[in-house]
């Protein structure tokens, strides 16, 4: 009995411990299984995933990149096209209360000739502007504002002339503004001799281009007066010659630099037509003639108006400044 006894537990205890050994054996095969078909692959699932969505996101890096590039460019082009293509809309839509901002994003001065500030010309012992002046408003901090071109400067706000290119010119400007506003930019208004002076070139020329008038190398022969255009039923069209949309007319106020035959050989441009210039004459004299008219009061660089004090202003009358040479 004793021996079948001990037979016994034996066999129950090698029976047990096969059924332990098949336990564990199938959780290791369990555990294989989970590891190799359900682990690793959703572990190289997660990778790949991370992978994509890495990629992905540049991918949106570089098209949402691209988006702003495209659209700061057209943005640009848009300003750019409003700045240098007005004139559809200066007469289609006018509205002569609204202030437009065609010179905005544009007006840049390039550097001035040896001993001049910034976009001006050296003519012997003395600075002029190269292009008819556009203004802008200066803040306390030194920076810009832009401000209408078609509209007299608002009381109370510090101008400054600019000599920049593919603008448009400021009109609608008494002597007295055109003053302030080359004072702020650490310029003056020219005397009729510098004036006359850089108009002519170095050969004393009757025009700003040569010897003989050439038309249309200067903006100076509109064949319709403006401000009759703009009001055709009106008793005297004459008396709203203060008008916004009158610089805002096809076929009127050019870009400085736009006719680009009209230089001296100092390289200043529109001196003659385009707009009126005061000088700083206390007496109150603009010079060169404007865009309608660059006969009636002499010829080219002779054209002089004196009809008017310092304080007067229209469409017409513009400016540029001068500065005394540093050396
Ligand atoms: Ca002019």
């Amino acid at each position: 009995m004793t021996y079948s006894l001990k037979s016994k537990l034996y066999i129950e205890t090698l029976f047990i411990h096969v059924l332990l050994q098949s336990f564990l054996y199938n959780l290791y095969m369990y555990n294989l299984f989970i590891i190799i078909f359900i682990i690793l692959p959703t572990g190289v699932l997660a990778s790949v995933s991370d992978i994509t969505t890495d990629i992905s996101r540049s991918v949106e890096k570089i098209i949402s990149r691209h988006s702003y590039l495209t659209k700061t460019l057209n943005s640009t082009n848009e300003n750019r096209t409003c700045s240098l293509d007005t004139k559809k809309e200066r007469s289609s839509k006018c509205n002569s209360k609204t202030h437009q901002f065609p010179n905005r994003g544009i007006l840049i001065e390039v550097p001035g000739d040896k001993g001049c500030p910034n976009g001006m010309v050296r003519i012997n012992n003395y600075c002029i502007d190269k292009y008819e002046a556009a203004l802008v408003e200066v803040n306390q901090d030194g920076s810009w504002t832009d401000i209408s071109p078609y509209h007299h400067p608002k009381k109370n706000i510090k101008i400054r002339a600019v000599s920049a290119k593919g603008a448009v010119p400021q009109g609608y400007i008494n002597q007295i503004k055109a003053k302030q506003a080359c004072h702020n930019s650490g310029k003056r208004l020219c005397t009729n001799k510098e004036w006359l002076r850089a108009c002519q070139g170095s050969k004393k020329n009757m025009y700003p281009y040569g010897k003989k008038r050439v038309n249309k190398k200067c903006n100076g022969s509109r064949k319709i007066h403006p401000a009759v255009e703009l009001f055709p039923k009106a008793k005297n069209p004459y008396s709203k010659i203060q008008n916004a949309c009158i610089n805002q007319l096809n076929d009127g106020l050019a870009l400085t630099g736009e006719y680009s035959e009209c230089v001296s050989d100092d390289g200043v441009f529109d001196m003659m037509g385009n707009l009126h210039e005061w000088t700083s004459d206390s007496s109150g004299i603009f010079r060169g003639g404007y865009y309608v008219d660059t006969k009636r009061n002499g010829p080219g660089c002779y054209y002089r108006t004196t009809a008017h004090d310092t304080s007067h202003w229209d469409y017409s009358t513009g400016f540029r400044c001068c500065a005394n040479a540093a050396d």
